[in-house]
C-alpha cells in the first residue's frame, strides 16, 4: 500500500532548495553519511570556476557550406544546436592526454580565458581547466539553455563531489538566469550555499533556468572528462577536462602501453594534427 503522506519529490523541478518543505527535498538538502573534510567546507575555496552552458542555434545554411563539417543536433522543436559550455564546444583530442600529452599540440587546448584567437561563436576545441594538486575547487553550473523541465545532469569522472548548493535567481524580476546574474547573486552572496554536511555525488542535475554549487577537493591527478550525461549533448560538446595537477604526479606510461594509431597506417590529419 502507498502512503502518499510520506511521499516527496527528489529534485523537484521548482528549484526550491534553500526552505524546508514537506513535498521535496534537493540533493543539496540530504547530508552526508560520511564526515566531510573540512577544507571543503571553508568559506572561500582555493579555485572558483563558472561554467555557463547554453546551445548555439544554427542558421539551417550555416550547416551545408562546402569544406565544413559541423556536429549538431536537431532538437524536437526543429532547431539545429551545438553545445557551448564556458562558451566553447569540447573538441576530443586525437589521442589520450593521460597517455601521450607531449605528442599533443598545446593550441589544441583551450578554456573560457585562452580561447583561440578568431574563434567563432562556435568555437570547438578540447576545452581543459587546470587546477592544482589537493586544492579545494569549487564550480558554479549555470543553466543558460533554459529549455523548459530540462535538467541537465552534470557527471565528474575521478573523484566525487559535495553538492553546496542548487537553486534559481531569488530576484524574481529575472526571467533567465545568466553567467553575470550569476557572479552578481554569488558577489552580494545570494548564492544557495549550504555547509552542513553537503551530499557526496558524482552526478547531479542543474535545474533549467537554475544553477548548481560543487565542491571537491582535487586529490586525484589526471584528465577527468566533466559533462552532461544526455548522449546527445556529450557529441554535440557539452563536456570539459578538469586537468587535476601535472604530468609529474602521474604514473609513468607502462613500457609498450597500446598508442593511439597504432592499428592505423601512417597518417596525418588535415585539421587536427599530432606532433
Ligand atoms: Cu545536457
Amino acid at each position: 500500500m502507498i502512503q502518499w503522506e510520506f511521499m516527496m519529490i527528489l529534485n523537484p523541478l521548482d528549484a526550491v532548495c534553500d526552505v524546508k518543505r514537506n513535498d521535496a527535498v534537493c540533493v543539496s538538502n540530504l547530508k552526508s553519511a560520511k564526515p566531510v573534510d573540512k577544507a571543503i567546507l571553508q568559506e572561500r575555496p582555493d579555485v572558483k570556476i563558472f561554467l555557463p552552458f547554453r546551445f548555439h542555434t544554427y542558421r539551417p545554411k550555416e550547416l551545408f557550406m562546402e569544406n565544413t563539417y559541423r556536429n549538431y543536433l536537431v532538437a524536437p522543436g526543429g532547431d539545429h544546436v551545438l553545445s557551448l559550455v564556458d562558451e566553447i564546444s569540447y573538441r576530443a583530442p586525437p589521442a589520450p592526454p593521460l597517455s601521450q600529452m607531449n605528442e599533443l599540440s598545446s593550441d589544441l587546448f583551450c578554456n573560457g580565458d585562452n580561447r583561440p584567437a578568431n574563434c567563432p561563436v562556435d568555437c570547438r576545441c578540447t576545452h581543459m581547466i587546470d587546477v592544482p594538486l589537493n586544492s579545494i575547487v569549487e564550480i558554479v553550473l549555470v543553466d543558460e539553455v533554459q529549455s523548459p523541465n530540462l535538467s541537465h545532469p552534470f557527471h565528474l569522472h575521478g573523484i566525487s563531489y559535495n553538492v553546496i548548493g542548487i537553486g534559481r535567481s531569488p530576484d524574481k524580476n529575472i526571467k533567465k538566469i545568466n553567467l553575470k546574474h550569476a557572479l552578481d547573486l554569488d558577489r552580494k552572496g545570494l548564492l544557495h550555499r549550504q555547509y552542513n554536511l553537503p551530499p557526496f555525488k558524482d552526478t547531479i542535475a542543474v535545474p533549467n533556468n537554475g544553477y548548481v554549487v560543487i565542491r571537491l577537493k582535487a586529490d586525484n591527478p589526471g584528465y577527468w572528462l566533466f559533462h552532461c550525461h544526455f548522449i546527445y549533448h556529450i557529441v554535440i560538446g557539452m563536456s570539459l577536462i578538469l586537468h587535476i595537477g601535472t604530468q609529474s604526479d602521474l604514473p609513468p606510461v607502462p613500457p609498450n602501453f597500446p598508442r593511439c594509431g597504432d592499428h592505423l597506417p601512417a597518417i596525418t590529419p588535415p585539421h587536427y594534427p599530432i606532433h
